[in-house]
């Protein structure tokens, strides 16, 4: 009302500037006070051009208010501090509402607009409207709610802003407390360490040297003084055997110490004959297939040394020996142009094989040597009868096999019995063995057509508890006998090997270090000489059955060079030993093919010709030959001292490069450089978490962590929906951003991910979440992270 009244009074009072108004166009002052002139078109066209006294517009409303005395023009006191400037104020900002923006024709119309009154002039002089300077100051009634907002905001910020000041400080000083840190670690510590380490590696190696050769150089020694010993027969002397007797001698004892304890059958293998092949420098490839390869220890080379040393150490340490470089390794062990014999004392200038391998009357002997002599195997053609590699090999094996002295296999036969053996279902009664000795098992025809009479006959039931602890004891023994025949298996295989490799070596050396490891006790290694050696074997006479120690009993001699005989005393000693025991024991002639089942009440030694061979002690009279060997077994304690510090330097290697990487990625690295947001504020809240209730969710994320969506109620558990991906901050709004991503799937929708927004507050709190998209979460927090001087400037706080 109060507006048309004013209009009206312009209209009737611009009638009177229309005489100002020249032909050629109106002069009045624009709003910065220079004269202008108005062309005639843009008079009464609608636009205020002269807004000191509206002399253009007074046929149109364009300039309300403007006649003198009522248009009150721009008063310096309104005008804002720029005024003077080129371009003139949009709209004039009431002092009290800056975001309440007046048209400046709004100004001074009598009409109360800005709450305190100041778009209305107080000047008396330019007042002549009723409403001019009345305005009553109504702001704490119209402002309150909006002043209790900005006053809440302010002290939000002031606190948020000191908790971020010093998270910020707090991340600063731990920053630069690790990177310290971390320069020492990784630019002090792990050098100094690295040094340490390089010249302890320098002194490991000279040390490794130093200790593969004096081991081989004992080794020779010992085993010289074997072959040379003053005082009575040589060690070596014993062995009164040809090349094949040496192999049948090395596989025998490698069975019987298999025998003695599954410990001396490692992966397979005779770990004797492992043993002494690499005190003679021969440094095994097992993994080759057909046969294994090896390679000579080349005591000229240091990588072949320290190979060598690294094998005994891991062996004197119980290791498996490390497999050598491959360029070390030699198929078949061929010598090359680089290769150089063995130690000296290892080989023999003589064919250590001889004639006695081509006598053999085996016909595979070609066929070992050509994958070997050609470089590679021949393939397995069954079509055209060749035999392959492999089943040469077994064949020379199984020949091998063959010619050892001890026969298992009544022994095994009866054994396979009685461990098959079930007594019938009650009602039904079982004799005792030595009652019966027919009994057949009930599977065989023969047992269908006897169990009749048997059950009249039978009077006794089998104890069940004694043939319980009779299969307890074949079946330990059963599997002693076994683990001796894959053992000399093993070892027929590696001497089949070294043999097709032609590499020169002693045999009776090795045997007599094989005998060394087998820690076999005198009286079996007497066995196996008088049962192997052809000087001292008695041929069997093959109608008559006699026990198979027989041949040994009683045990002879032969003269030897400087009036010692053969074999040495303590071998004799121990076979005579064996002779007595056993005289008159039971046994089993191997001519007799026992096919029926002959229950023991109990298994005595002997049983179907098995002795349980027996180890070395220390009384055992072979053990004095050996005390030198044994005292080598130890390495030194210089070198152990040595690779003591190694192993704990690469331990201290080890963790400070762990705790080098983990204090790395605490601080992020260069490409990560807002880790912790930005100026660090996030550092204070890693690994906190917080939630918000949500329609019938919970949600929490954990900074740094996860992010999770639950039942209410639910403790555990929840939908993931997401993991920590990073801390933005949003150009425009200047909000940060903390997302996580790469939740669980959404059926039939997105991977979820979830998004917190962060605005100033006091405290950090999730305000709340939503879920704009299916599986797309976003969440407003409240936090002193937000609380930077961009939020103050942007709420002109
Ligand atoms: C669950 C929740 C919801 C989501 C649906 C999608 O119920 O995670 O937030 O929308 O799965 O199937």
């Amino acid at each position: 009302m109060a507006r048309r009244k004013v209009i009206a009074f312009a209209l009737s009072t611009s009638l009177l500037l229309l005489q100002n108004a020249s032909s050629s166009g109106l002069v009045c002052k624009t709003w910065t006070g220079a004269d202008q002139e108005v062309p005639p078109p843009r008079v009464n066209d609608g636009y205020c051009d002269c807004p000191h006294d509206g002399s253009d517009e007074v046929g149109t409303g364009a300039c309300a208010g403007s006649m003198d005395g009522m248009w009150a023009g721009l008063s310096p006191r309104l005008l804002p501090s720029d005024a003077d400037a080129a371009v003139p104020p949009a709209a004039f900002a009431c002092r009290q509402q800056p975001s309440l923006r007046l048209p400046l024709s709004r100004l001074n119309d009598g009409i109360c607009d800005c709450c305190d009154g100041s778009d209305e002039a107080t000047d008396p002089s330019l007042s002549s409207v009723s409403m001019r300077g009345s305005c009553p100051d109504i702001c704490d009634e119209v402002l309150a709610d909006e002043r209790a907002r900005v006053a809440k905001l302010r002290s939000d910020f002031e606190a948020g802003f000191k908790v971020r000041a010093e998270a910020i400080e707090e991340y600063d000083q731990w920053r630069s407390r690790s990177e310290e840190n971390l320069h020492q670690l990784r630019d002090v510590d792990m050098e100094i360490m690295k040094k340490d380490k390089e010249e302890l590696d320098l002194r490991l190696t000279t040390a490794k040297l130093t200790f593969a050769r004096d081991w081989i150089s004992s080794v020779m020694d010992i085993t010289s003084l074997m072959s040379t010993n003053e005082h009575q027969p040589s060690l070596k002397g014993m062995l009164i055997m040809d090349e094949m007797e040496t192999v049948s001698f090395i596989l025998s004892l490698c069975m019987l110490s298999a025998e003695i304890s599954a410990q001396n059958l490692v992966n397979g293998r005779c770990l004797a004959l492992d043993l002494a092949s690499l005190d003679l420098g021969i440094i095994w490839d097992h993994s080759s297939d057909p046969m294994p390869t090896f390679t000579l220890l080349d005591s000229e080379s240091k990588d072949s040394l320290s190979q060598y040393a690294d094998s005994i150490l891991s062996r004197i340490e119980g290791k498996e020996a490390k497999k050598g470089p491959q360029s070390n390794s030699r198929r078949g062990g061929r010598h090359g142009r680089n290769d150089r014999p063995p130690p000296p004392d290892v080989s023999s200038g003589d064919d250590p094989y001889g004639d006695d391998w081509e006598d053999n009357d085996h016909d595979d002997d070609e066929d070992i040597e050509s994958p070997h002599q050609d470089g590679e195997l021949e393939s397995s053609d069954g079509d055209s009868g060749v035999e392959s590699p492999k089943s040469s090999i077994e064949n020379i094996v199984e020949e091998l096999m063959d010619s050892l002295p001890h026969d298992r296999s009544l022994f095994r036969k009866q054994t396979s019995l009685v461990l098959n053996y079930s007594p019938p279902l009650s009602g039904k009664k079982q004799t005792k063995t030595e009652e019966i000795d027919d009994i057949v098992p009930e599977d065989s025809p023969e047992g269908a057509a006897e169990s009749e009479e048997e059950e009249q006959e039978n009077e006794h039931e089998v104890d069940p508890m004694a043939l319980k602890e009779v299969k307890l004891a074949l079946g330990r023994l059963s599997g002693s006998v076994d683990r001796g025949e894959i053992s000399a298996k093993s070892a027929a295989r590696y001497i089949v090997a070294m043999h097709a490799s032609e590499t020169v070596l002693d045999v009776e050396l090795l045997a007599l270090m094989v005998l060394y490891h087998s820690k076999i006790s005198a009286s079996d290694v007497a066995e196996l000489i008088y049962m192997i050696s052809s000087e001292f074997k008695v041929k069997e006479d093959e109608a008559t059955c006699s026990a198979p120690w027989a041949a040994m009993c009683p045990p002879r001699t032969k003269a030897g060079e400087g009036g010692r005989t053969y074999p040495p005393t303590v071998i004799v000693e121990a076979a005579q030993a064996v002779c007595d025991q056993r005289e008159g024991a039971a046994y089993v002639c191997s001519s007799q093919i026992e096919e029926e089942l002959n229950l023991p009440t109990e298994v005595s030694d002997g049983y179907y010709n098995y002795y349980e061979p027996r180890g070395r002690d220390v009384d055992d009279g072979l053990s004095a030959y050996f005390q030198d060997l044994d005292g080598m077994q130890m390495i030194p304690a210089d070198l152990s001292d040595l690779m003591k510090q190694r192993d704990s330097v690469e331990k201290e290697l080890k963790s400070l490069s762990i705790r080098i990487s983990s204090l790395e990625r605490e601080l992020g690295d260069d490409s990560d450089k807002s880790k912790y947001g930005a100026d660090g504020e996030l550092y204070t809240m890693r690994d906190s978490c917080h939630k918000v209730e949500q329609g019938k969710y919970e949600y929490e994320v954990c900074i740094f962590g996860k992010a999770t969506q639950r039942d209410i109620g639910q403790r555990s558990g929840g939908t993931n929906l997401g993991q920590w991906h990073s801390a933005t901050v949003d150009e425009n709004s200047g909000k940060r951003l903390l997302k996580w991503t790469g939740g669980t799937k959404c059926w039939n929708g997105p991977v979820r991910s979830a998004e917190v927004s962060i605005t100033c507050g006091a405290k950090t709190k999730l305000l709340s979440a939503d879920e704009p998209e299916t599986c797309r979460y976003i969440l407003e927090m409240e936090s002193p992270v937000g609380c930077d001087e961009s939020f103050k400037q942007s709420n002109a706080l």
